[in-house]
C-alpha cells in the first residue's frame, strides 16, 4: 500500500473534512485511487447506521434531513449526509439549492454534507453511494443519511443500500400514485407525511394508511406513519424516535449480520457486473466492435450464444494483486 494512500486514509479516519471531500470526488469520478483508499479504510468500517430518505421531488426530504441532522447534532452525534441527484450535473440548480438549504450546519465539523451526481463511473450511482457511505463510516459518522429522489429503479436500488428507509410523501397532486408506481411503499420502514401543515384534516395521511399493503420488507416490522412539518421542525423528534425504535428492533447481531450478508452479496455482484461491462467497453471504446457483432447476429451471420462466449473468453478482468 503506498504511503500517500495510507496518509489519506489516516486523515479520513480522523474526520478531516478536506480529505473526506477529496475522497468523495475520487469516488464520483471513479478514480482508481478511490478504490485503493476504500480498500485501506474497509477494516475501520461497519459501525455506521445508514438511513435512506426517499420520495418524489420537492416533498421536503432535504429540509427533513436538515432538521434530523440538527437533532442528532444536538445530542453530539456525528452525522453524514449524502444527497444524490442522478440527473443533474454536479453544479446543477437542484443541488445548489440543497446545499443552500442544508447550510445551517456549514460550520459544524461534526456534520459532513455533500451532494453527489452520477458520472457514469464504475458501478454507477448505487456503487458510488455504497462507497460514499463506507467513507463516511470510516470517518466516524455514526448516522449517515442518503437522500434520493425515489422515482426510478436506480433510486430504489440506492434505497436498498440503507439500513432503514424513510419514504417521504407530501399532500399534493398525484404524489401517492407516483409513490405506488415507483414501488416506494414496499421499501418503506417508516412513512413520513411531510407538509402536514397542508394536510389539515389528515386526509392524505389517511389515504396513505389505507393503502396499507404498507408492508415493509424487513420481517415482521410494521411501518408507522409520522406526520411532520419539516420547515418548522414539527414531528422531527417523533421521527428520530421512530428511527431509534427501528434501529433497536434490528440492532441484534443476527439481524445486522443477515442484512450485511445480503448487502455485500449485492455489492459483489454489482462490482463484478460493472467490471465486466467496463472491460468490454474499454477495449471497444467507440462501441464499433459491439455494434458489428450485434449486426452480424441480427442478420443471422453470427450466433449470439457463441459471440457472448467469445467476448467473455477475451476478458481479463481482475485488476491486480490480492
Ligand atoms: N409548507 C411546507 N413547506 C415545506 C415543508 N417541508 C419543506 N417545505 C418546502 O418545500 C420545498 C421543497 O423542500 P425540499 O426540502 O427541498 O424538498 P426535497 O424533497 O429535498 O426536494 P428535491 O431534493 O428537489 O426532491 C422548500 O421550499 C421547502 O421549504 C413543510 O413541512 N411545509
Ligand atoms: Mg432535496
Amino acid at each position: 500500500m503506498n504511503s500517500s494512500v495510507e496518509n489519506w486514509a489516516t486523515q479520513v479516519r480522523a474526520g478531516d473534512v478536506r480529505a473526506i471531500s477529496r475522497a468523495l470526488t475520487a469516488v464520483e469520478n471513479g478514480d482508481e485511487a478511490a478504490q485503493l483508499l476504500l480498500r485501506e479504510l474497509f477494516p475501520s468500517t461497519g459501525r455506521a447506521w445508514r438511513i435512506g430518505i426517499t420520495g418524489a421531488g420537492g416533498t421536503g426530504k432535504s429540509t427533513l434531513v436538515n432538521s434530523l441532522a440538527a437533532h442528532y447534532r444536538a445530542q453530539g452525534k456525528p452525522v453524514g449526509v449524502i444527497a444524490i441527484d442522478p440527473s443533474s450535473p454536479f453544479t446543477g440548480g437542484a443541488i445548489l439549492g440543497d446545499r443552500v438549504r442544508m447550510q445551517g450546519h456549514a460550520t459544524d465539523d461534526g456534520v459532513f454534507i455533500r451532494s453527489m451526481a452520477s458520472r457514469g463511473a464504475w458501478g454507477g450511482l448505487a456503487q458510488a453511494t455504497a462507497d460514499a457511505t463506507l467513507l463516511l463510516d470510516a470517518a466516524g459518522k455514526e448516522s449517515i443519511f442518503v437522500e434520493t429522489v425515489g422515482v426510478g429503479q436506480d433510486e430504489i436500488e440506492i434505497a436498498r443500500v440503507a439500513d432503514c428507509t424513510i419514504v417521504v410523501l407530501a399532500p399534493g397532486a398525484g404524489d401517492e400514485i407516483q409513490a405506488l408506481k415507483a414501488g416506494l411503499l414496499e421499501i418503506a420502514d417508516i412513512f413520513v407525511v411531510n407538509k402536514a401543515d397542508h394536510d389539515m384534516g389528515g386526509d392524505f395521511a389517511k389515504q396513505i394508511l389505507d393503502m396499507s399493503s404498507l408492508g415493509s420488507s424487513r420481517g415482521d416490522w410494521q411501518p408507522k406513519l409520522i406526520r411532520t412539518v419539516a420547515t418548522e421542525g414539527k414531528g422531527v423528534e417523533e421521527l428520530a424516535q421512530e428511527i431509534g425504535r427501528f434501529r433497536d428492533a434490528h440492532a441484534e447481531a443476527h439481524h445486522r449480520h443477515t442484512r450485511e450478508v445480503e448487502y455485500w452479496k449485492n455489492w459483489l455482484l454489482r462490482f463484478v457486473h460493472h467490471r465486466v461491462i467496463e472491460q468490454i467497453t474499454k477495449s471497444d471504446s467507440t462501441g464499433q466492435r459491439l455494434d458489428a457483432i450485434a449486426a452480424a447476429i441480427a442478420s443471422r451471420q453470427e450466433n449470439p450464444y457463441a459471440a457472448a462466449e467469445q467476448l467473455l473468453s477475451q476478458l481479463s478482468i481482475s485488476r491486480k494483486k490480492n
